[in-house]
C-alpha cells in the first residue's frame, strides 16, 4: 500500500495537483508549458467531455476522430513536468483506491507542443524543431536512479568534453525521446538536440542586469557537432519529459514552435499561427 503522504489524493479522490479521476484522461496526450495553448487544441476536438483545472495545470479530454485525447497544460519547468508525470502515471498504472501499483501497465503517448529559441542560424523562427534528445541542464533526473544508455553517454561525454563544461552549471544529463514518436510526429521539421534549462536568462545564455558564469555558452553548444547530432534549440521541459517517460514506460516527443533565434537575435512578430499549425498536423499524426 502507498501511503497518503506519497500518493496524495484529494478528498473526492483526485490525483492531488492535476485534481484528475482515472477516466478523464485519454492514453493519447498532448501537454504544453502554456496553459491558454489548451482551448486551441481541444478547439479542434470534434467533443469536449471533461475541462479540469487547478494551479496552472489545466486539462481538456475529449474526442478527436473517434479516439480519447487529453490536452493538459504543465506551467513552465522540469520541476512541473515532475509532477505531471508522475501524476499521470498514477492515473493509468496505480489502483488509485486500493493505493497499489497495478499488475498490467498502461502506455501514454504524450506529445508536448512548446516554443522553444534556436541557436542555429539555419532554424529560423517560425519554424519547427523535433527534439530528438534532450540535454538536461535541470539536474532533474538526478534525483531518479537512471542511468544513461551507451549512446545518450557516447553523446553526453562528447558535449561535456566539446563544450568544455563548467561543473558549477549542475551535472547534466542526455536521454533519447521515443524514436517510434518522432518519426510519426516530427518527420517534416529539423531534427536535433534540444537543451532543456533550469530557467530562462542565464540558463539560455541570456544577460540583461547580470553577468554569465559562461558568456560564450551558446558559441559552444552552436559549435557542437558529434556524427549527424548536432544541438539545435533551448526550452524548459524536455529533458525530465523524456527522462521520466523512459522510466516509466511511456513515449514521449516534443516539437517545438521556433520563437526566438538567438544567432540571428531575432524574434518571431506572430508565432500563433505557426503552434496552430503545429497543433493540427500533432493532432492527424498522433491519432
Ligand atoms: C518559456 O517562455 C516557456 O516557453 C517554452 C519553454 O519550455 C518554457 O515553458 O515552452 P511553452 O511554450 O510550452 O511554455
Ligand atoms: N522558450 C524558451 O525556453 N526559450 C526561448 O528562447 C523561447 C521560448
Amino acid at each position: 500500500m502507498i501511503h497518503p503522504s506519497e500518493l496524495v489524493l484529494n478528498p473526492d479522490g483526485s490525483i492531488y495537483h492535476l485534481k484528475l479521476q482515472p477516466e478523464q484522461i485519454g492514453r493519447k496526450i498532448i501537454v504544453a508549458g502554456d496553459p491558454g495553448r489548451i482551448k486551441s487544441i481541444s478547439a479542434h476536438f470534434d467533443r469536449i467531455d471533461h475541462i479540469v483545472e487547478n494551479r496552472e495545470f489545466v486539462t481538456h479530454t475529449g474526442i478527436y476522430k473517434n479516439q480519447k485525447v487529453s490536452a493538459i497544460a504543465t506551467g513552465i519547468g522540469t520541476d512541473n513536468i515532475d509532477i505531471v508525470l508522475n501524476e499521470l502515471d498514477a492515473l493509468v498504472n496505480i489502483d488509485l483506491e486500493k493505493r497499489e501499483i497495478k499488475n498490467e501497465q498502461t502506455e501514454l503517448e504524450i506529445v508536448r507542443i512548446g516554443t522553444c529559441g534556436s541557436i542555429q542560424e539555419d532554424v529560423p523562427a517560425d519554424e519547427v524543431v523535433v527534439s530528438t534528445h534532450a540535454f538536461g541542464l535541470d539536474g532533474l533526473l538526478n534525483f531518479y536512479a537512471f542511468e544513461m544508455n551507451a549512446e545518450e553517454q557516447k553523446i553526453h561525454s562528447e558535449i561535456i568534453q566539446q563544450t568544455n563544461w563548467n561543473k558549477k552549471m549542475n551535472v547534466p544529463y542526455l536521454v533519447a525521446g521515443s524514436s517510434n514518436l518522432i518519426q510519426r510526429i516530427g518527420k517534416n521539421y529539423h531534427h536535433g538536440i534540444t537543451v532543456t534549462a533550469p530557467g530562462f536568462y542565464a540558463p539560455q545564455g541570456r544577460e540583461l542586469r547580470l553577468k554569465l558564469r559562461v558568456p560564450d555558452v551558446n558559441e559552444k553548444l552552436r559549435a557542437f557537432k558529434y556524427k549527424d547530432f548536432r544541438i539545435v534549440n533551448y526550452e524548459m521541459e524536455t529533458s525530465a519529459l523524456y527522462g521520466l517517460s523512459s522510466l516509466l514506460g511511456h513515449q514521449a516527443c516534443t516539437v517545438c514552435a521556433v520563437v526566438a533565434n538567438r544567432y540571428a537575435n531575432s524574434f518571431s512578430k506572430d508565432y500563433k499561427p505557426v503552434i496552430n499549425q503545429l497543433i493540427k498536423e500533432v493532432l492527424d499524426n498522433l491519432v
